[in-house]
């Protein structure tokens, strides 16, 4: 990846900047640490409202290695690629009841209801504890007007709201155990008492509930420590309000240790996905995350198969962009180890590095538009003389173009050769190392 000038500046700055990330892979935001992931579908296009985790600042008093979260920003895309940040949309500075120094802006949900965006957030209050707050706007990418009490009879954290059929309105949120409300038609009271959902497994933290309907089902699927961390599991049910019935586990433990997992589902024109974070931008800290998407898939009796994590995320990749071949769907194992590019700096990526004959790595979905490129360009750094063979579909498939990396080069420089002529639409891209000396990747690029 190439620096520019987002690289640079302070997240909050860049957001203004309404900079875009178009990567399509995972984490699916690079230049800020978010988290938390709900993602809607306003006038057209996925819009996701992470919660925003941030280094602790001068001065913070809060507790030590634990998460430090001022305010929200909110993206959108419409091809799940092209990512836009519209910036700051509430800060903790801003809302009347929560205590303006609590950095506990935790995970948020937003709604859309007889013409207005509802958006839901737990915060510290003034008076002690979490309560959940809430922010109206006109449009889903604010102006959002932070209301100055919060919901009145509800304490926890990570409010869903389900706006069900016939437009009813409930209200999600975890307090070690996942609890229901309905929501009055203003959006922002609770009729009568919560009630906890004590059917789901008793034993083990469970938070961050997410509820959608399918086909007359009702899906609760939430964050539970059923062994050290949290994983993915769902009930179902045929009334939001339940009682629910465990089905099953949607995303196993997080292999990189991330003790978190907070979520979101989705159905964007016809395909379902998961939103979902990991660390993948702070391996050593587990509470500064990115949030990731991975397409997700109901079986026909309506239960949900376990989602595998994928690097490569879920928007189609332009061939003449940058492709992040780091961010891979497959490789050939022995061969090929990804880092980043620079250490004390993860914001600005990773690199492969070839170190085999005949090592390879798959990059699935490239769009090609009509075909018939002209030429093939790599970020490389090689120490000696190397080459790379891109090919399409398989190992063995159509060759597209060798790059011969002719001489070592102690710094990164783009190697170029010409591409063969290229079938049109989409296709898997595999980078292969023709020969045993150690080459470095950056990013391929074909035009
Ligand atoms: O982001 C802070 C908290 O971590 C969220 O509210 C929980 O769901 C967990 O992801």
């Amino acid at each position: 990846m190439t620096l520019s000038l987002r690289h640079f500046l302070p997240a909050a700055v860049a957001g203004l900047l309404h900079t875009t990330a178009a990567f399509a892979t995972n984490p699916l935001i690079m230049d800020q640490f978010t988290a938390d992931p709900t993602a809607r579908v306003f006038e057209g296009k996925v819009y996701v409202y992470p919660s925003h985790d941030i280094k602790a600042p001068p001065g913070y008093k809060g507790k030590p290695n634990w998460f430090v979260m001022e305010d929200y920003h909110v993206f959108s895309s419409e091809n799940l690629t092209d990512w836009k940040d519209h910036g700051v949309i509430v800060k903790q500075t801003e809302v009347e009841w929560a205590d303006p120094g609590a950095y506990a802006m935790w995970a948020p949900d937003a709604v859309f209801k007889d013409g207005k965006y509802y958006f839901y957030f737990p915060a510290i209050a003034k008076s002690g504890g979490f309560r959940i707050g809430v922010a109206i706007a006109d449009k889903p990418y604010g102006p959002f007007k932070p209301m100055p009490t919060y919901i009145e009879g509800v304490q926890g954290i990570d409010p869903a709201v389900l706006i069900d059929k016939d437009g009813s309105a409930y209200l999600y949120y975890s307090l070690d155990k996942i609890l229901v409300a309905r929501l009055k038609p203003n959006m922002l009271e609770i009729e009568g008492e919560p009630a906890v959902f004590d059917e789901l497994p008793k034993k083990g933290l469970q938070e961050g509930p997410f509820v959608f309907e399918r086909n007359g089902i009702y899906y609760l699927t939430y964050p539970h420590v059923a062994n050290k961390t949290e994983r993915l599991e769902y009930a179902m049910s045929t009334s939001p309000m339940g009682p629910f019935k465990h089905a099953g586990v949607i995303l196993d433990e997080a292999q990189s240790g991330c003790w978190t997992v907070h979520h979101s589902i989705l159905d964007y024109r016809g395909q379902w996905y998961l939103f979902y974070h990991d660390k993948d931008l702070s391996p050593s800290f587990d509470k500064n995350r990115a949030i990731r998407a991975d397409k997700l898939f109901f079986n026909a009796d309506g239960t949900i198969q376990k989602v595998t994590p994928t690097l490569r995320g879920v928007g189609l990749v332009n061939a003449s962009s940058e492709i992040q071949i780091d961010r891979y769907s497959a490789t050939s194992g022995a061969g090929v180890a990804i880092s980043f590019l620079d250490e004390a700096n993860p914001h600005a990526g990773w690199r492969t590095t070839f170190s085999a004959d005949q090592a390879w790595v798959r990059f699935d979905e490239v769009d090609f538009g009509a075909g018939a490129q002209a030429s093939i360009e790599v970020r490389v750094k090689a120490p000696a003389t190397g080459a790379l063979e891109l090919r399409l579909d398989k190992p063995d498939g159509p060759m597209i173009g060798r790059v011969d990396i002719d001489r070592g080069t102690a710094d990164w420089k783009i190697a170029s050769a010409a591409a063969k002529a290229i079938p049109a639409g989409v296709h898997d891209l595999f980078v292969t190392s023709a020969g045993p000396e150690p080459v470095e990747v950056d990013w391929v690029r074909i035009r």
